[in-house]
Formats: C-alpha cells, sequence, structure tokens
C-alpha cells in the first residue's frame, strides 16, 4: 500500500454535560482527527489527547506538532526505503509502530497514525478491525464513567439515569473529599447489585491508604490509578494495604511496563487504552500478556467520537476483555456524533463488522464541527 498523504483535521464537539475529574472539568472535546489517503482506500484515526496535558503529558496541539515535524516525516522515509529495488514495496499497518519508535514518547499521535494506515489498510482488504484484532463476539457490555458532582443527590440523579438507561456497571471518578460518601450513597440507594468502580486518576498518595482502605466494605471491582503514573512501586504497596483490587490506567503505557506493573504486583487489573500504549496492535499485545498472567482487563475511553468508539468496541470483543469497558453510548457525552451513533441496545454496543471501523464520517456533521484542516504528503 503507498501513503500518499495525511489530512490533520481538529474538530470541537461541545459535550451534553461538564464532565468533572480529579483534574480539571471538560466542557467540550477538541479532537485530531487523520485521514490518510494511500492508493487503496482512506482511513481514520483518532488521537485522544485532550486540548491540556492534565491526564497525560500528550496534548492535541502538541500531537498535530508531533505528527507533522516527526512522525509522518519518518514515516515518510520509512515508504521510500521500503519502494527502493529489493524492497517490500510499500507500508503496512504492521511497520509502523517499527518506523516511528526511533522517536521517543508520543504515543497517543503514534496511535491515531497507526489506526489511519491500519483503517486504509483493511478497508483495502475489505476486512475488519474486529476480524484482524481477534474478536469473540459481536457486541460488548457498555460501562459509563460518571465525572464528580457537586452534591450526593446530583450524583444520584445521574447514576439513575446511566442505570434506566441500561449501564452495565458503573464508574465513579473521585477525588479526595469526594470518595467514601459518594460510593456510600451510591450502594444504599441502588443496592448490592450494581457493578461499581472508582477512578481517581492519580488524585491520592501512599499516605492515604487508610482512608483508601474504608472503600473496602463497599465490594468495589477495582479502584483505578489512586497514585501517580510514575509510582509503580507505591501502587503495589497500596495493594497490600487495601483489599478493593487495583488497577492501573495512567501507568500502563506499553506491554513492556504492564509486564513490569504485573510483575511487581501493582496492578491485578489493567484498563487498556489503545491510545495511551501507541496503538492497537500494542493494546493486543497487552491483552495478550495479561491473559497469560491471568490478569483481567478492560478498555478504557477518551470520550472518542463514533471513529475511535467503533475501534474500541472491536478490541473489546477480545476473549481477554471480561470486564465492562468505558465504552458507552455517543449521546453519553455528545447530542451529535460524526458518526452514526452508537446506541445501547440492552446495555450493549454493536461491534461494527463493515471493512476496517466499519463506520466513517458524515461528511456535514464532520464539516459542522471542523475547526482547521492541514494537508500533509507523504514522500
Ligand atoms: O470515554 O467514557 C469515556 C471516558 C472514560 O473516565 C473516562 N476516561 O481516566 O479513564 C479515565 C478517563 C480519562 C479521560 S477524563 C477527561
Ligand atoms: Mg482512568
Amino acid at each position: 500500500m503507498k501513503l500518499q498523504g495525511v489530512e490533520l483535521r481538529r474538530i470541537t464537539m461541545p459535550l451534553v454535560a461538564p464532565f468533572r475529574t480529579s483534574f480539571g472539568t471538560e466542557h467540550e472535546r477538541d479532537v485530531l482527527l487523520l485521514r490518510a489517503v494511500t492508493d487503496g482506500a482512506e482511513g481514520w484515526g483518532e488521537c485522544v489527547a485532550m486540548a491540556e496535558p492534565l491526564y497525560s503529558s500528550e496534548y492535541a496541539d502538541a500531537a498535530a506538532d508531533v505528527l507533522r515535524r516527526f512522525l509522518l516525516p519518518a514515516l515518510s522515509r520509512h515508504q521510500e526505503s521500503a519502494r527502493r529495488p529489493g524492497g517490500p514495496g510499500g507500508i503496512a499497518a504492521s511497520d509502523v509502530g517499527h518506523a516511528l519508535a526511533p522517536i521517543k514518547g508520543h504515543r497517543m499521535s503514534k496511535a491515531a497514525l497507526e489506526m489511519a494506515v491500519l483503517d486504509a489498510e483493511l478497508r483495502t482488504l475489505g476486512r475488519s478491525f474486529a476480524g484482524e484484532l481477534g474478536a469473540v463476539v459481536d457486541r460488548v457490555p457498555s460501562g459509563v464513567s460518571v465525572g464528580i458532582h457537586d452534591t450526593i443527590p446530583a450524583l444520584l440523579d445521574a447514576v439513575d439515569g446511566y442505570l434506566s438507561d441500561g449501564y452495565q456497571r458503573i464508574k465513579l471518578k473521585i477525588e479526595p473529599g469526594w470518595d467514601v460518601e459518594p460510593v456510600r450513597a451510591v450502594r444504599e440507594r441502588f443496592g448490592d447489585g450494581v457493578l461499581l468502580q472508582v477512578d481517581a486518576n492519580t488524585a491520592y498518595t501512599l499516605g492515604d491508604a487508610r482512608h483508601l482502605a474504608r472503600l473496602d466494605p463497599f465490594d468495589l471491582l477495582l479502584i483505578e490509578q489512586p497514585l501517580e503514573e510514575e509510582d509503580v512501586l507505591g501502587h503495589a504497596e497500596l495493594a497490600r494495604r487495601i483489599q478493593t483490587p487495583v488497577c492501573l490506567d495512567e501507568s500502563i503505557v506499553s506491554a513492556q511496563t504492564a509486564a513490569a506493573a504485573i510483575t511487581l504486583g501493582a496492578c491485578s487489573i489493567i484498563n487498556i487504552k489503545p491510545g495511551r500504549v501507541g496503538g492497537y496492535l500494542e493494546a493486543r499485545r497487552i491483552h495478550d500478556l495479561a491473559v497469560a498472567h491471568g490478569v483481567a482487563v478492560w478498555c478504557g475511553g477518551m470520550l472518542e467520537t463514533g471513529l475511535g468508539r467503533a475501534a474500541n468496541a472491536a478490541l473489546a470483543a477480545l476473549p481477554g476483555f471480561t470486564l465492562p469497558g468505558d465504552i458507552s453510548g455517543s449521546d453519553r457525552f455528545y447530542r451529535t456524533d460524526i458518526t452514526e451513533p452508537f446506541v445501547l441496545d440492552d446495555g450493549h454496543i454493536a461491534v461494527p463488522a463493515g471493512p476496517g471501523l466499519g463506520v466513517a464520517p458524515l461528511p456535514d456533521l464532520l464539516d459542522k464541527f471542523t475547526t482547521s484542516t492541514e494537508w500533509v504528503s507523504v514522500g
């Protein structure tokens, strides 16, 4: 396959309601999309970096910069060498990670580029993301992430609405001052049958271990990323001091860091986000590693548009994804999505079966949300 160039497109999508976490409040989603143009089909990539470097060090403007200045030129050079006499002749999605490896970090940007090339390749071949990744089911249970609210009654109303929608699992965002009481209130109101977990986005320290142990009686599925991203040993110590299983999100940026965290006892569950780990192919490697170690995984979310949501649903259909993911209906965050919306059906999201992502942006909607476009030629 010959890659001719990539369009970098920025869109801004308003959220149906502000989404508050321990690191900030989102009112809109500023997304960098990639459209890879090849001699076969076009492919779409979605970069999950947020507008500001608060979830991780990456952010959307930096992603666009590193793509145009370093990643796309590196892929262009790789393609040139492949096309020399005796070379394989073009570019394959499975080459992208290797071609970009000399550039350190920037995994969300690399993931978006690999996703766009993979989508183009699979559309050309008439194969789906789900088939390519190894999906074993055609729908996945849908969990919802519930932001920090101003009051407990407001939180209970929100959870009530999501349970009525059919969501299979509730995740509460927590921070110091908003943890034990909201969890207690949700358990008291909705009972022990609800699958319930919490996500701190690094808001605590090991010194909070005794406080976090107060969550033990509530039979949570897991506590996600209580401590700093780099504090893997701290998570291992915390896991010994609390009964709630520790799940890592921000700390897991590759199969290698996943292997280390598992070996050190820092987590018994992993949230796999393809963007955070450099792409869907690395995400699958982490899945395989976790299955081999008996560690459960689930698919995280980054407020994706229908494009990223489609690919996440495909990934979550792999056999080791034994817990519901943050793969909600499009209307959890957006009144209007840029693709046909994902709609909850009996608490599940259908895994797209068509070629590539199986969905594509609807041109009028895409244009409506677009704030800028830029064309970058690839050699
Ligand atoms: O897409 O459903 C979603 C969002 C799920 O809570 C979610 N994501 O740490 O897991 C996480 C957060 C990161 C984004 S918060 C703005
Ligand atoms: Mg998280």
